[in-house]
């Protein structure tokens, strides 16, 4: 099979809410030594966005957002393993949450998994993550990145409230602030003084190196 028919597998299983398709497929995949990130980004990722537009438009229910969610989960499991890291050394520690209010974990917990491939430790929060949680978090932990995931326009300003309380707790200049998902903008991160808007997981974790290896050329 080409590349292009194990993305489009991938990308009709999510849509189709088919878990042993997906797992197949992804299996498949990595046997034929398609690039896992492709198979994230250009396979199950396009798949998931196109489930929320049939959420939008009524033709599927929370049921199948949540089916959906699990199948991708399912997908990224199989492929994660086959991700190479390009540094073996550790480049620093990252705190990852998803805000108060919001559940959405899928794209945290992928930035999370290419992050410690990269060879960062990451501090997974979870989800539902209050902001003195966080900030008590980021005082235990001291690290260098702080990466923020909301997607419902709801939970947006809880960023900007975190962003707030590392301010208020003389904290903000000893961390970058890089922020994911579906709504948020560069002008909406901009506003709020973060760092960063990451595109999608990859570029994301790509900035995050940057920031640590020009940190490391200034020591
Ligand atoms: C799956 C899903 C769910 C699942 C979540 C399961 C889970 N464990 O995550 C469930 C069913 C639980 C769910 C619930 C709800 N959802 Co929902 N959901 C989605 C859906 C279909 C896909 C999201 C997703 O996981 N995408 C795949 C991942 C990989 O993409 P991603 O999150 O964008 O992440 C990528 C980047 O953004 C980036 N990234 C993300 N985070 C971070 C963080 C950092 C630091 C970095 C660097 C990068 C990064 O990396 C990822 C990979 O590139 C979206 C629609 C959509 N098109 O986004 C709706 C969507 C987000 N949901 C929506 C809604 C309304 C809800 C509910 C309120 C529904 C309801 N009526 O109850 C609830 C809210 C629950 C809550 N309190 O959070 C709306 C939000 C509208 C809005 N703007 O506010 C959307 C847009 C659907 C829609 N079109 O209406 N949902």
């Amino acid at each position: 099979m080409s590349e292009e028919k194990y993305l489009t597998a991938l990308k009709e299983g999510i849509i189709n809410l088919d878990f042993d398709g997906v797992a197949k497929a992804a299996k498949e995949a990595m046997e034929s030594g398609i690039d896992p990130n492709a198979a994230i980004n250009n396979g199950m990722f396009p798949g998931m966005a196109i489930v929320g537009d049939k959420f939008e438009k009524g033709e599927y229910f929370l049921s199948e957002l949540v089916v959906a969610a699990e199948v991708m989960r399912e997908g990224v499991k199989v492929v994660t393993p086959f991700i190479k890291g390009e540094s073996a050394s550790k480049l620093g520690k990252v705190v990852i949450v998803t805000v108060e209010g919001d559940h959405h974990d899928l794209g945290k917990n992928i930035v999370t998994s290419l992050l410690r491939v990269q060879g960062f430790e990451v501090i997974d929060l979870g989800v539902d993550v209050a902001t003195d949680k966080i900030i008590s978090a980021i005082k235990e932990h001291q690290p260098s990145i702080v990466g923020m995931s909301a997607l419902l326009t709801l939970t947006m300003p809880k960023m900007g409230e975190v962003i707030e309380a590392l301010k208020a707790n003389s904290m903000r200049e000893k961390v970058k602030v890089i922020l994911g998902g579906t709504s948020i903008t560069e002008e909406f991160a901009a506003s709020i003084g973060a760092d960063h808007k990451a595109v999608n997981a990859l570029e994301g974790v790509k900035k995050c190196v940057e920031w640590v290896s020009s940190q490391e050329r200034r020591n």
